[in-house]
């Protein structure tokens, strides 16, 4: 497998969405695509994992699986930011185009937040599994019993209890280096093989310094995720409310299924989300991205700084901004 990464900013990025919107990948392949830059190197390993004959769902499995293991981001899985009460909590779904959903919130001391979440579509009768109960099936399964708060993580939570703000920031998940007060890493993944079947992903510890028990979009369909075959799939991220209060990710699809390109039904609800809450989301991101059958992406957010990982057929990834709403 050849990768190589690139990176489009400004007009260059617009140019690459418009000429992505409406064209399927040269050969009509498998594509991937993902939530902000570092899903660069979950989407290789999606991609790597369908070349190995994996199915749709074991890619976008072993992609959110990258994420969550990386001590250096501070909000999926692994070294994530606590809750106000010092608690790390991981929320995923993973949902494939046939109806098949499995989702956990609030799951503690497991890594592998989105394989929780696969077990929970695979294994039993249910569709969300959340707290105690996600975190005894997670042991249940088989899943290690693993610490999440790391001592760094510990440290950026007792320095915000001096304070108690909080303040979520706007594209804190690009920040170089990562670490900030606010650090929220969430990743949404969506594939498509050559035959337009397709399979999404997203997970996260959500926001940093949560009130204990909140869950965000991430985990929920419809919110933070949402597939349909023949149609589209669809994920978002930033701040989660903002997108559960419209259903964000499935009136993406909603609109893709109404005739709209996956661009334009980013735009459609991004805009609503900004005609309904006014004042109340300024200086707020959140971001959709979107994918047809045909492999055209869609991508578009609040505020400028949202960027997103696409892989090509030939396994080619490349790093874009999503053009936003506002300028700042
Ligand atoms: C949440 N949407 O829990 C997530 C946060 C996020 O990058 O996207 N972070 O609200």
């Amino acid at each position: 497998m050849t990768t190589r990464r690139g990176f489009l900013g400004g007009a260059a990025a617009t140019a690459g969405m418009a000429s992505l919107a409406g064209a399927a990948p040269a050969g009509g392949g498998a594509m991937i695509v993902s939530t902000w830059d570092f899903g660069a190197a979950a989407n290789d390993a999606a991609f790597a994992r369908l070349k190995a004959g994996g199915t749709l769902i074991d890619a976008v499995e072993a992609g959110g699986m990258v994420t969550e293991a990386d001590p250096n981001n501070h909000s999926v899985g692994y070294s994530g930011y606590p809750d106000r009460d010092g608690h790390v909590t991981l929320d995923a779904v993973i949902m494939d185009d046939r109806g098949g959903v499995g989702a956990v919130a609030a799951l503690e001391d497991t890594v592998h937040a989105i394989s929780v979440a696969r077990r929970v579509m695979e294994k039993t009768p249910h569709t969300f599994i959340v707290g105690e109960g996600a975190t005894r099936f997670a042991r249940d399964q088989g899943f290690p019993k693993v610490d999440l708060l790391t001592p760094e993580a510990e440290k950026a939570w007792r320095d915000w209890l001096k304070t108690s703000q909080y303040r979520p920031e706007a594209n804190i998940e690009n920040r170089r280096p990562r670490g900030g007060a606010f650090d929220h890493d969430t990743i949404g993944l969506l594939a498509r093989t050559a035959d337009g079947r397709m399979a999404g992903a997203c997970t996260t510890s959500g926001m940093a310094f949560k009130m204990r028990g909140r869950v965000g979009d991430s985990p929920q369909v419809g919110a933070g995720l949402y597939v349909e075959a023949g149609v589209g799939a669809a994920t978002s991220t930033g701040l989660g409310e903002e997108v559960t209060r419209v259903s964000g990710s499935a009136r993406v699809v909603a609109s893709m299924r109404a005739g709209l390109s996956p661009q334009a039904a980013c735009e459609e609800v991004v805009r609503h989300i900004a005609t309904l809450r006014g004042d109340a989301i300024k200086g707020t991101q959140v971001g959709f991205l979107a994918l047809s059958p045909k492999g055209e992406v869609g991508a578009f957010c609040l505020l400028p700084g949202f960027t997103f990982a696409v892989t090509d057929a030939a396994g080619v990834t490349v790093v874009k901004k999503g053009p936003s709403l506002f300028k700042a």
